[in-house]
């Protein structure tokens, strides 16, 4: 039986056999990590935590926050803030982004997260997650951090992840040189390596899309999706399974873990918002983790990581996972 190799032990070895990471960018890594423990702690608790339900407040996108959008967004700022190796954070629960504090060292590194993915599945216990994004603040940054400096494309970044809390609490990670999956040892309180070289198989029969939008999509989607639904009997000349868990964290998981494409394009319910999802905080980190498994993510006509960022909440359209079914929907696109 091999030994177990946990998160630290896999970070230390990045950092020096392999020298992909510097010390800071590990000790930030296992920060996240330690973070997303706590934030697994008060999720499982549910009910029996006074958790579940909404904190009567929204947030930036104005969306109603639920508790535990508000509890993870404060555990991973309490847990980053004075360690030294962050300038600010960024978050989907807060408008503008948070500088650390003058009383703690300032770093390099800019830590951007969506605390707690998903939080309608929150009170009915389905699969929610912490999905972050690292960026190395821009060299010509000076002495201050500002927002601008998080506007960087995707393909800048230098690590992403997410932690989903289903029946395992997982890690998943990249750092650049491929996909790594940890799942949480309750007995241990560590992060134990289980998956070490993810892959997604190009082809896949299973998409993932939320059906009630199909009179609002564009053209190349309803095209896709009916070509999916038609079945053997159709153009693709085989049958389709559909999930949706409207949790982009479960349903990446799902990609990551046996295939899939997942959509959330561009509709006519609000025709000026080029989707649902976050580019900076959702879709470039969940991109960059598919493409380093060997998938494919677009916006429909671009790669996600390619998109040079206005602002710091902006949406954008996603089609992401199974590379010949995300090039295949891209080309319908340009069709
Ligand atoms: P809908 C969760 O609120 C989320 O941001 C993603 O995790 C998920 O994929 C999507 O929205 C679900 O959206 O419109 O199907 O409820």
């Amino acid at each position: 039986m091999s030994p177990k190799v946990s998160l630290t032990r896999y970070l230390v070895e990045k950092q020096h056999v392999d020298g992909r990471i510097p010390p800071e960018l590990r000790l930030l890594l296992e920060v996240v990590a330690r973070a997303c423990k706590s934030i697994s702690h008060a999720v499982n608790k549910g009910a029996l935590g006074g958790v579940l339900g909404s904190a009567h407040s929204e947030n930036v996108q104005g969306e109603v926050q639920k508790k535990l959008d508000i509890i993870a967004n404060e555990v991973l700022i309490e847990a980053n803030e004075w360690g030294g190796h962050l300038a600010a954070m960024a978050s989907e629960e807060m408008d503008g982004i948070y500088v650390v504090p003058n009383r703690y060292p300032q770093g390099e590194y800019l830590l951007l997260f969506d605390p707690l993915d998903g939080s309608s599945n929150i009170d009915v216990n389905v699969s929610i997650g912490t999905i972050f994004s690292v960026l190395k603040k821009p060299d010509d940054a000076g002495q201050g951090v500002s927002e601008q400096d998080f506007l960087q494309a995707g393909s800048r970044q230098v690590a992403a992840g997410y932690c989903i809390y289903g029946p395992q609490t997982t890690l998943v990670l990249t750092v650049g040189d491929g996909v790594v999956m940890f799942t949480l040892d309750r007995e241990q309180g560590s992060f134990v390596l289980t998956e070490e070289d993810v892959r997604i198989p190009e082809d896949t029969k299973e998409f993932a899309i939320n059906m009630s939008n199909m009179r609002h999509w564009a053209a190349p989607v309803r095209r896709y999706i009916d070509e999916c639904l038609a079945g053997r009997e159709g153009p693709r000349g085989k049958d389709f399974n559909m999930r949706w868990i409207a949790s982009m964290v479960a349903d990446v998981h799902r990609i990551l873990t046996r295939g899939g494409v997942f959509l959330y394009p561009w509709d006519k319910r609000e025709p000026d918002k080029p989707g649902k999802l976050r580019l900076l905080y959702e879709a470039n980190p969940m991109g960059w983790l598919i493409e380093q498994a060997g998938g494919a993510a677009t916006d429909g006509k671009q790669r996600i990581l390619d998109i040079a960022p206005a602002k710091l909440h902006q949406r954008v359209s996603v089609i992401l996972g199974s590379r010949n079914e995300v090039e295949r929907v891209t080309g319908y696109h340009r069709d």
